[in-house]
């Protein structure tokens, strides 16, 4: 069975990380797999939203453990790891301009949990967790994780989940705005694809114009992020999307958005 499950289907691709016998930890083949998978939906037009999950019981447990030798004198490079896979990872799911639903079906642990928050719109299942499990195991948080976490929890949450590694509810990360929803475990697929779905029959580009004004945002000042809405707006403006929108609230019908 591969790392990573592919299929596409009205207009979202949907990615499963199915190793689930090591909770769907990272490993090459899963890193290539996902790559392959954000490498089609750069590519492919009728891919309008991402929506990723995983198989079993957990999402993903961060990096596979099982394969590091540790031997004693043994030394490995992270920093190259971190170059060559996951940071490239995340800087791809961030510059698509398609939004990316993830579905956290179970324990999120080091790097999976950041992969999980890298993610456009992350939903939980009630049972889920988030643990940044690097400090347990000598390391500093990757994959994103100390950039995203006081951005979306504020600067002493997130110091306290990075030093002491405990576990964070799905329940817990609802509240404090680490995830978008948290839900009863039996919804969460069905309430990810409902989500998904709508976001793919969306006026697309704009959908990802709003990722790229949202994301910008953080490092601009109201000025420069104003200019940002300005420019943006310009451009949507005359696109066929908000033409159909105007179009279909004044005929008084639900509208249909062919992503231009
Ligand atoms: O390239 C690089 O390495 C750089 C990047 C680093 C990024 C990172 O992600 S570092 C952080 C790595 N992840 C962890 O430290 C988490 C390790 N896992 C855990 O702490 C726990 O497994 C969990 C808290 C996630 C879940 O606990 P629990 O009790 O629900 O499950 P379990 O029994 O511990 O795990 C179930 C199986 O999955 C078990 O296998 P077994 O004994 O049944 O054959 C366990 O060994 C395996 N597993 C869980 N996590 C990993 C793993 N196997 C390999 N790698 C893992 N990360």
């Amino acid at each position: 069975m591969s790392a990573v499950l592919v299929r596409v289907e009205s207009g979202v691709q949907r990615i499963t990380l199915n190793r689930p016998e090591r909770l769907n930890a990272f490993n090459l083949e899963m890193h290539a797999g996902l790559a392959a998978a954000l490498e089609e939906a750069e590519r492919d037009a009728s891919i309008r939203a991402l929506l990723v999950t995983g198989s079993g019981r957990g999402f993903c447990a961060g990096a596979d453990l099982a394969e590091r030798d540790m031997k004693p004198g043994s030394a490995i490079d992270l920093g190259e790891s971190l170059e060559r896979r996951y940071n490239p990872l995340v800087k791809r799911m961030r510059a698509l301009p398609k939004p990316i639903v993830c579905a956290v079906n179970g324990v999120a642990a080091g790097a999976g949990a950041n992969f999980a928050l890298a993610c456009d719109l992350t939903l939980a299942a009630r049972s889920a967790s988030f643990i940044q499990a690097f400090v347990k195991i000598g390391l500093v948080p990757d994959c994103g994780g100390t950039w995203f976490l006081p951005r979306l929890a504020g600067l002493q949450r997130a110091m306290g989940l990075a030093m002491t590694g405990e576990r964070l509810s799905a329940e817990e990360a609802e509240r404090c705005g680490v995830i978008w929803k948290c839900v009863a475990d039996g919804e969460l697929l069905p309430e990810a694809e409902k989500l998904a779905l709508a976001l793919a029959q969306g006026p697309t580009r704009t959908l990802g114009l709003i990722k790229k004004a949202v994301y910008s945002s953080t490092g601009n000042s109201l000025e420069a992020q104003l200019d940002v809405e300005r420019d943006l707006q310009r451009e949507v403006g005359k696109g066929e999307d908000y033409r159909e929108g105007v179009a279909a609230f004044r005929e008084k019908r639900a509208p249909k958005f062919t992503g231009k």
